[in-house]
């Protein structure tokens, strides 16, 4: 089996080349796997395969498992999932996708069938490096919250930590998000409503983004446990995506001290990452 050729796109994000379809198996998906966990967002450019073998590929990482509220392209492979701009509201809030449910999804694939000529890219941003940049006295304070989310119709809600550790890495990573993420019951209203705004506004900071452009026939698969992601909205064409996602686990709370060193104060002022002057904000 050839080593893949994974080439970093930004501080997170990767592409992946020299991917042969019909030899994707468990030792490609091996380094996948392996390569996911390093980079979070994969692009496997002009992979382009048949709904089937797009289904086959998610299967490998574990059970494919369509998030709600969206049709199948084809009855005989139901679990794969049409994004048509034609029909569907298009994806442009920063968002962890179907957050409301008790077992989010752990990752997703797109694969692009009708690419605009330009514009409606997707990008992405690394939850882990969101909360490592926070300082250690937010990282505490944050350890001990949950937050509900819901699907804005009544259907379904979750309660979730804010901050999650990631199941095979122990990392840990912010866990929230503008779309579906709603109260942390621990605090008072108006403290929720102004932390989950201040943490949003943290997280959507480009230093902590992927952008990935599209070419047809490009697979994009992304860790959903510790990523958020949005599609650009500035175009005008149409523009078609199939979709297939892997459930994941119930999100595990960050238990602070695991990890690193996560409290006490830098050594100085600046040394830190979140040292004063280093963002944006
Ligand atoms: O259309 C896009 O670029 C992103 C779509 C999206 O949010 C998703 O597939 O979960
Ligand atoms: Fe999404």
């Amino acid at each position: 089996m050839s080593e893949l050729d994974i080439r970093p796109v930004a501080g997170m994000g990767a592409e992946v080349n020299g991917l042969d379809l019909d030899a994707i198996d468990e030792g490609v998906a091996a380094q996948l796997t392996k390569a996911l966990g390093d980079h979070l967002m994969l692009a496997l450019p002009g992979l382009d395969p048949s709904l089937r073998g797009l289904r086959d590929i998610a299967a490998l990482f574990g059970t494919v498992d369509p998030v709600p509220y969206l049709d199948s392209v084809d009855p005989d492979v139901p679990e794969v999932i049409s994004l048509d701009s034609m029909y569907q509201v298009k994806a442009d809030l920063w968002h962890t996708d179907a957050t409301f449910l008790e077992q989010p999804p752990a990752i997703a694939l797109l694969h692009m069938v009708d690419c605009p000529s330009h514009g409606g890219d997707t990008m992405f941003i690394d939850g882990h490096a969101a909360y490592d940049s926070l300082s250690p006295a937010m990282q505490g304070f944050l350890a001990g919250l949950t937050c509900i989310h819901d699907d804005a119709r009544g259907d379904k809600s979750a309660e979730h930590p804010v901050v999650r550790t990631h199941p095979d890495t122990g990392r840990p990573a912010l866990f929230v998000n503008k779309q579906f993420s709603r109260r942390i019951p621990q605090l008072s209203r108006p403290e929720s409503q102004m932390l989950l705004s201040y943490l949003f506004r943290w997280q959507e900071q480009v230093q902590f983004s992927a952008r990935w452009r599209w070419s047809p026939g490009d697979v994009v698969m992304w860790d959903e446990r510790v990523t958020l992601h949005i599609m650009v909205n500035d175009t005008e064409g149409r523009r078609e995506l199939r979709r297939v996602s892997v459930l994941g686990d119930r999100p595990a709370a960050h238990a602070p001290g695991a990890i690193g060193e996560p409290f006490g104060l830098p050594k100085t002022a600046s040394s830190g990452f979140y040292g004063i002057g280093s963002y944006e904000f």
